[in-house]
């Protein structure tokens, strides 16, 4: 078997991304986002090296859904005393927050106490800033659970790595299980258990793999389990924000809906048909390409010129929307500038546990009002603006920001997430005809029949989000790659910011430039010390000292292969780049000059 995980492997689906058109990119996602529900069909030179392909509506998913759920609607019948809390790193850390507010919101119809916490490596700044090194430190990981848990009796841990790969959930998943008359430790992610890594970590005595091994172990006799189906590669390669985020929302809502719909009507819906559901959505995404196709054309020429990609929403959909933007930083190494997303209500709407965290920089200004104030004035026609609606009439606060952009000089776009009932011709009428509108129309009748009369408004919206989520993935994926930031399906300058990712550089080198593993890796170190000749000083350091050196430098990577593959100095290599500053075309004429030589 390779020894490759499969959330770091590159999905053959998607291995010509970089060359297609983007209303061909909407399609190669949504065909690579039906792997999550069906598993992977897994061919490696007409050889299969796994046996466990299934995906979200496999038998074994759908038992864990369900045993789950059963833990979660225990839970609920004492809220005071106990607590579900969800933790993670980045995205997945995000997808926490975002779950744990939308069943806190559930909770709070029902009159209920709130009891979903959720935990993020680096705290809430991680929510819309990447703060990639907090992933590495299991020490942190268990000591913030211990903070969030103080006094409860029992608590529901789900810690969330899509790739099997954060020690800081590492380290909360030991914790758990030292304490199991407490703890209920789950653990998500998306490679088989034998996949997660294996690498020594700083300051711990055990491996990621030997904690995963230890919970597999304990699960056949404890409380506790390991949710992980394979949902394959995602479409640009490691990016984990996409497949495995959009994974771990779906299971993540199906157990807590299929929990609350327990502790109340005492009976689950049927899970695989309210798994089904969300592949209809999937579907929807799909009938919407030529659109979704449009918009991200001019999110790319934005882009292009330099300008920036702004959204505007409410709610969790105005959050997801924030959270996508978040992201393109980590993924795709451009500035906190370039996309931003912001919330009608700023934090008051957003119920985060730190709350208002404005006064940490004009990041993190996130009302609609401060894009009102400060970005409004200077809109270029480098720039797009692109509203989330929910339903079909346009959101009435923000019609007069509506108009004034479409008055102004920077692109604009509305994306409606409606139910099939509302995509009526007569009720679009308050959106002006010139703007370039995505309509994206949900299974009604299939959701309706899922839950009946009862929070149909709450259950809508996890369907309304996943949309969300998918439209912005594919605009933001779909507009960097227009840019020009990604090579076959990698994102080749990524921001070497935490041990991960530092591996995941290693590979790239490797991969294209055809030089062995400890080559790859010394050419990535040269990058990152900015010398053609290393000390044994900087040769030896711990990854995380390389980490330190790379995090705030721009093209490291690039760099390091660009000289792998031309086998020449630094300056040389950074001279090309300054030729040629769209990454994609310079590795391609580097290749190409290689062949020639
Ligand atoms: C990935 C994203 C990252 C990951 C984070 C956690 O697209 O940029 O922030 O979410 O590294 O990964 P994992 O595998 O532990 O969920």
């Amino acid at each position: 078997m390779s020894s490759l995980p499969v959330t770091e492997r590159s999905n053959p689906l998607t291995a010509n991304i970089d060359i297609s058109l983007p209303e061909d990119i909407v399609s190669l996602l949504q065909h690579c986002d039906r792997e999550i529900f069906h598993g992977w069909d897994n061919q490696t030179e007409g050889q299969k090296d796994l046996d466990q392909l299934k995906g979200l509506l496999d038998g074994r998913t759908i038992r864990l859904v369900e045993k789950i759920a059963g833990e979660v609607a225990n839970l609920l019948r004492k809220p005071s005393d106990n607590l579900i809390v969800l933790s993670g790193c980045g995205t997945s850390g995000r997808l926490a927050f975002l779950t744990a507010r939308t069943f806190n919101k559930w909770l709070r119809e029902l009159d209920m106490p709130e009891c979903f916490r959720y935990v993020i490596a680096g705290g809430d700044k991680a929510l819309f800033t990447s703060q990639e090194a907090p992933e590495d430190d299991p020490v942190l990981g268990a000591k913030k659970l211990q903070e969030v848990c103080a006094g409860k009796k029992k608590v529901l841990y789900i810690g969330i790595t899509c790739g099997l790969s954060a020690s800081f959930v590492a380290g909360q998943l030991d914790f758990c299980m030292d304490n199991l008359d407490t703890y209920i430790p789950v653990l998500m992610g998306f490679n088989p258990v034998d996949l997660a890594k294996n690498l020594p970590i700083e300051n711990w005595s055990k491996t990621i793999l030997e904690v995963c091994k230890r919970l597999e172990n304990l699960q056949k006799t404890k409380n506790c389990c390991i949710i992980n189906p394979i949902i394959g590669p995602e479409p640009i390669t490691g990016s984990s924000r996409m497949k495995g985020g959009t994974a771990t929302k779906i299971l993540l809502d199906v157990m807590f809906a299929q929990g609350f719909s327990l502790f109340k009507e005492k009976q689950l819906r049927n899970t695989e048909q309210f798994l089904e559901t969300y592949l209809t959505v999937n579907e929807a995404i799909g009938h919407c390409r030529q659109y979704i196709g449009a918009v991200i054309n001019l999110a790319g020429q934005c882009l292009r010129k330099h300008g920036h990609i702004y959204y505007i929403g409410a709610d969790s959909l105005g959050i997801l929307a924030m959270i996508d933007a978040s992201e393109c930083p980590p993924t795709f190494g451009t500035s906190l500038d370039g996309v931003r997303g912001f919330l009608i209500g700023g934090f008051d709407e957003l119920r985060n546990q730190e709350g208002n965290i404005s006064v940490l920089g004009r990041h993190f200004s996130i009302a609609v009002d401060d894009f009102q104030s400060t970005i409004l004035p200077n809109l270029q026609n480098s720039d797009i603006v692109i509203f989330i609606n929910h339903g079909s009439a346009m959101n009435t606060s923000l019609l007069p920001l509506l108009a004034t952009v479409q008055n102004g000089p920077a692109e604009s776009a509305v994306i409606h997430i409606m139910n099939s009932e509302q995509s009526g011709q007569e009720k679009m009428k308050e959106v002006p005809k010139t703007t370039n509108k995505i309509t994206v129309q949900l299974p009604w009748i299939q959701i309706q029949e899922l839950f009946g009369p009862e929070h149909l408004d709450l259950s809508f919206k996890l369907f309304a989000e996943i949309a969300t989520k998918w439209v912005c993935n594919a605009v933001t994926t779909g507009a960097h790659i227009m840019q020009g930031k990604v090579y076959q399906n990698y994102m080749v300058d990524l921001r070497v910011s935490n041990n991960k990712l530092f591996h995941r550089a290693v590979r790239i080198v490797e991969t294209f430039s055809g030089c062995n593993k400890e080559d790859a890796q010394e050419y990535l170190l040269k990058s990152i010390y900015g010398t053609d000749v290393l000390t044994g000083q900087q040769t030896t350091a711990n990854v995380s000292q390389h980490i330190l050196q790379a995090t705030s430098q721009e093209k490291v990577v690039p760099t390091a292969l660009v000289c792998a593959i031309l086998k020449c100095s630094l300056l040389e290599a950074q001279k090309h780049l300054a030729e040629e500053p769209v990454i994609r075309s310079a590795i391609t004429s580097c290749l190409e000059k290689k062949n020639v030589e």
